[in-house]
């Protein structure tokens, strides 16, 4: 038995070192390390556990080819060789005949790392002249809102708000999607701290919670603007912090004047005086932290929302002392490296194809049309909005589908060829976190299962059979990292803390105080609380309308409730669902249950114009009337009829980042 260390690189704000145990190359333990500020020596259940997803039955060990019809189950193991071979000339045929754009790269960040979400593929897809992608899935609303006001800025450290007098969660459901920030919640509680949770349901820390704001989902914009306008007439603004930091401080007033609190209350379906309560409480408060999640932004209103709540702690001054300010990605530190110099290859001007539109572009796009999905980093047959539609196309017998993977996912069952792809513990990933302020070097710990490739082998394998390799060009994970780390000046001082621990540190050090080490990285400096291009996109979006300007509920009597779709605390997204048994379970409040003679266990079938679900109903007294929930990131087989939430997402975009609208589902349900 031997212990080595590495760093778990999946999609969550904590960033944990591990201290991983091995038996003979192979994996036997995980824990959490101490590396880390947050970690504290723990890993979560998912990780603990990660060795059924590496050995498991659904691991994909070696390339396989589909011989039956699409989705049909059945495949030829072959060699690596061969599946290249095919590849190469599939995609070698396509762009001759119909040019490179005919060719579309598909992934999000798969495991969150600079080297297997950018790297080589991005080289490779580039050279090609391929399509381009728009990563919309996640973050895109609120990563546009949050530089368009502080541009790139880190906030609070997730460990500083152990500092805090109040803490904020705003959209955000820590105890499944970054359970290290609970004990400094706990922490900070015990130490005097009030607790705030703004969620249409309760989240177990919303039952802890001094206040808990059930709103409706996608109203967050009109609430937060109503606590703006109360804090601007009420005599809370800061109006020396406003004046030497931030610009259009007028026009944020001005608009934020559509909407007192009763209005604002009146359309979230709130009690005025809980909102009253949590201004006054706010102003009184400091250092007030608020924590913004990702489950607001995935609306229609989204990005004006992320932009209201993140111009609240601008308005009442709360910047400047420690614990202080916001959270939204503290992947904003400043590192000074970027994953871009390791590809060494400029975005063509090819098209860009909205990610999470990918049913329409399936279905509508010409001149040419996509010809090739090329699959790594993602699950989209159970991730992706619209999912029936999707399904349909992707089963397309003129579509030919490759799909990188670990395991047998929902999109490989209806790809053309899947190559067996390693886990983080099999590849060097360089990673830095969203939540804490850490950058890791995370080596291999074990062998590679099976015939296993990195994202790296594979599309060196690919640039070189496609004639594609130039001069100079990183091929291998750790020319990769050397070319990041020397491609600035910050890189030496990264380099030498990566070769001491490991783990390094942002030149402005792991917990910045926003106004006092960083500043906004907009160009004056200053905070622009209405910056003109969000404006101008929101306009897009909305016509008439521009920043802060508030879409209604779509809900109609037909379709009367609002399904949200939040996150397993078992899984990442869709990643470990292979290892899920139980069945999918769509939440119901007491009173829309009963409306509809529902009881925990009845078959139902959840529908909209865009799909229908068959679950199993779960009476929930965590839910108000009018939302419903299924979780993200089940797998089809999870359902009676094979679709998931997804199935009901519709593929419209929120008014900023072409975001994605998971939580803009309305729904019926009934008894099947
Ligand atoms: N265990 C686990 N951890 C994860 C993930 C996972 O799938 N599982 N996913 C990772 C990823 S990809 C991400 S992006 C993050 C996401 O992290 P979070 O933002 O915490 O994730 P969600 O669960 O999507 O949404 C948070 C909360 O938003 C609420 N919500 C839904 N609609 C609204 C709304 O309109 N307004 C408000 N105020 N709240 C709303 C939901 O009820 C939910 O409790 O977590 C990461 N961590
Ligand atoms: N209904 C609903 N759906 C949602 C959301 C929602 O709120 N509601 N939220 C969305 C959010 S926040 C996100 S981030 C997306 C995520 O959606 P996806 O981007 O599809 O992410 P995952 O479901 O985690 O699937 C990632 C896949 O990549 C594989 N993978 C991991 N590492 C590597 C690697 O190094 N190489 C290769 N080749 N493969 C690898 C994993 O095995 C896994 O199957 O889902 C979105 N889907
Ligand atoms: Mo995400």
């Amino acid at each position: 038995m031997e212990q080595r260390s590495t760093a778990c690189p999946l999609d969550c704000p904590d960033l944990c070192g591990l201290t991983v145990t091995v038996e003979g190359e192979r994996l036997v333990r995980v824990d959490g390390d101490r590396r880390g500020p947050l970690t504290e020596g723990f890993v979560c259940g998912k990780v603990r556990k990660i060795a059924d997803h590496v050995y498991g039955e659904h691991r994909v060990r070696a390339p396989k080819l589909r011989v039956g019809p699409k989705g049909s189950g059945q495949w030829r193991e072959v060699t690596w060789d061969e599946a290249l071979g095919l590849v190469v000339d599939r995609l070698a045929t396509i762009r001759a005949r119909s040019g490179g754009e005919a060719i579309l790269p598909y992934h999000y960040d798969g495991s969150n790392g600079w080297i297997t979400g950018y790297g080589l593929a991005r080289r490779f897809f580039r050279r090609l002249g391929a399509s381009n992608l728009a990563t919309t899935f996640c973050a895109a609303a609120a990563t546009r809102a949050t530089h368009g006001l502080y541009g790139v800025m880190p906030g609070v450290a997730l460990e500083d708000f152990a500092h805090a007098k109040l803490i904020v969660l705003w959209g955000v459901n820590p105890s499944a999607t970054g359970i290290h920030l609970v004990p400094v919640i706990e922490r900070a509680r015990e130490a005097g701290a009030k607790l705030v949770v703004v969620d249409p349901r309760r989240t177990p820390l919303a039952r802890r919670a001094d206040l808990h704001l059930a709103l409706r989902p996608g109203t967050d914009l009109p609430v937060a603007l109503a606590v703006i306008h109360a804090l601007f007439t009420r005599g809370h603004a800061d109006r020396a912090f406003l004046a030497e930091h931030a610009v259009d401080v007028d026009e944020l007033a001005r608009r934020a004047s559509a909407w007192t609190l009763e209005a604002a209350a009146h359309e979230a379906g709130v009690d005025p005086a809980l909102l009253d309560q949590f201004v006054e409480l706010y102003a009184a408060s400091s250092p007030a932290v608020i924590r913004a999640g990702w489950g607001m932004e995935r609306n229609r209103n989204g990005g004006s929302a992320i932009a209201a709540v993140l111009a609240v702690p601008a308005v009442a001054g709360k910047f400047g002392v420690r614990g202080g300010g916001y959270t939204m990605s503290n992947g904003d530190a400043r590192w000074g490296v970027s994953p871009e110099p390791g590809i060494g290859e400029p975005a063509p001007a090819t098209r860009t194809v909205n990610m999470s539109q990918l049913s329409t572009a399936l279905r509508t796009l010409r001149d040419p049309r996509i010809e090739c999905l090329f699959v790594y980093n993602c699950n989209p047959a159970a991730t992706a909005p619209d999912q029936r539609a999707l399904i349909e196309e992707l089963r397309r017998e003129d579509l030919f589908v490759v799909v990188h993977e670990q395991v047998m996912t929902d999109t490989c069952e209806l790809a053309d060829v899947v190559l067996p792809a390693t886990t983080f513990l099999e590849h060097r990933e360089l990673r830095r976190g969203y939540g804490t302020m850490r950058l890791f070097d995370s080596p291999p710990v074990i062998a590679p299962v099976g015939e296993a490739r990195t994202n790296t082998e594979l599309f060196a394998a690919l640039l070189e059979r496609m004639g594609l390799v130039r001069d100079g060009d990183a091929m291998t994970d750790d020319a990769v990292v050397s070319k990041i780390l020397a491609g600035a000046p910050e890189g030496a001082s990264l380099r030498t803390q990566l070769a001491e621990h490991a783990v390094a540190s942002p030149a402005h050090g792991p917990r910045p105080v926003p106004f006092v080490d960083v500043f906004p990285g907009t160009p004056d400096r200053k905070i622009h609380l209405v910056p003109e291009a969000l404006d101008r996109e929101a306009a897009e979006q909305v016509p008439g309308g521009g920043l802060y300007s508030y879409r209604p509920d779509p809900r109609t009597d037909e379709f009367p409730l609002a399904l949200i779709s939040p996150s397993l605390a078992t899984q990442i997204s869709s990643t470990f669902g292979q290892l899920r048994t139980a069945p999918a379970e769509l939440e119901l409040s007491r009173a829309d249950a009963a409306a509809r003679g529902i009881s925990t266990g009845d078959p139902v079938r959840v529908w909209n114009q865009h799909g229908e679900v068959h679950c199993l109903a779960k009476v929930s007294t965590d839910l108000r009337e009018g939302v419903c929930l299924l979780p993200k990131g089940l797998w089809r087989k999870h359902a009676h009829n094979g679709y998931t939430a997804n199935a009901l997402i519709p593929p419209a975009v929120a008014d900023l980042g072409g975001q994605a609208t998971y939580n803009d589902a309305r729904v019926q349900v009934a008894k099947r």
